[in-house]
């Protein structure tokens, strides 16, 4: 026999449900979406403006944020992204830290019902129906474009042209990708020579501690170009050069990836000659992307951040403020 008290209680929830369903049916108020969101960490100073963007977006859209910063640990990601799965969220959102090693945690997503949008990076996987859509630059393009700097501003020039490359985390979709896209160009130009390619991890101590090494095995006058991938690193490596007597953006061309403020205003005073933009202003797209895969409207498998090349050679005057 159902006791008096259980029954009441399970007639009570069936009333809450039915109600809700009603609501939902009728146009009424209907409850928030919950997205999960994992963020791989706080390196740059692209990543703290890309989870500003984040957060305040999904404020705006009235989306119930839970937002976990994994510290550049993959281990905390998949942490992160099973505590989401546990809670039920109604979306998850991630930024990969690398490519590598996701099958496992969004095989357990997709079980449990909960679609997966990529931000940012990219994941590599046999599966494409591990995740439902994903957001990110295209960095091959960034890559070429910042070879394509070079074709321009080295054309009259027999070379060699020796690059110091200062590459971003390794085995992540930006440091595969600007290298890749890089390299794709300046193959049919030999006069084009990588001389050194590390990996700074996106982050500016690294950026300093690489350009120190650089310095102890080359000359500067045996450095053409540093390709850094992305405007932390930069930083770190135009400290090291004035603290050495080296004129970056003159001994020394610089291209960087990000666009951040400091970046422009240093394109304007020559410290710096060719900047790659990239993005990081995605929330509202992310928000928009979540709103569209919670209601099972269709969306592009893959979407691209709309982004330019500022160098010495445009308008750098009139490039707006960045905010960032
Ligand atoms: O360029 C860098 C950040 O994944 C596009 O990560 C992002 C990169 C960005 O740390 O500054």
């Amino acid at each position: 026999m159902v006791c008096p008290i259980r029954a009441v209680l399970i007639a009570l929830c069936i009333l809450t449900i039915s109600s809700c369903d009603r609501a939902q049916r009728t146009g009424g108020e209907a409850k928030p979406i919950v997205l999960g969101y994992s963020q791989l960490g706080d390196e740059s100073t692209w990543r703290t403006r890309n989870s500003f963007s984040i957060t305040t977006a999904a404020k705006k859209a009235g989306i119930k944020i839970m937002f976990e910063d994994a510290m550049q640990d993959q281990a905390n990601q998949i942490k992160a992204l099973r505590s989401f799965i546990a809670y039920k969220v109604d979306v998850i959102a991630f930024s990969p830290l690398v490519e590598t090693g996701w099958d496992t945690v969004l095989g357990e997503a997709k079980a449990a019902g909960i679609p997966v949008i990529l931000v940012d990076r990219m994941i590599d996987t046999k599966d494409e129906s591990l995740y439902t859509c994903a957001l990110s630059s295209d960095f091959t393009l960034e890559g070429r474009r910042a070879a394509e700097y070079l074709l321009k501003k080295y054309k009259n020039e027999a070379g060699p042209i020796n690059i110091v490359e200062l590459a971003g985390t390794a085995e992540s979709t930006p440091a595969i990708g600007r290298s890749k896209g890089f390299r794709d160009v300046l193959a049919a130009y030999p006069k084009f020579r990588v001389i050194f390619s590390e990996d700074g991890d996106f982050m500016a101590s690294k950026g300093r501690e690489i350009m120190h090494k650089v310095l102890t095995r080359y000359a500067a006058k045996d450095i053409d170009v540093l390709y850094s991938h992305n405007d932390d690193m930069t930083f770190g490596a135009i400290e090291v050069m004035k603290e050495a007597g080296i004129k970056p953006g003159k001994d020394i061309a610089i291209i960087s990836v990000d666009a951040t403020q400091r970046s422009v205003d240093y394109l304007k005073v020559g410290v710096i000659n060719c900047i790659i933009e990239c993005n990081p202003n995605s929330g509202p797209q992310v928000m928009e992307l979540a709103r569209k895969v919670v209601a099972k409207e269709p969306v592009p498998k893959r979407t691209y951040i709309d982004e330019t090349r500022f160098d010495e050679f445009g308008a750098v005057g009139s490039i707006l403020n960045r905010g960032y």
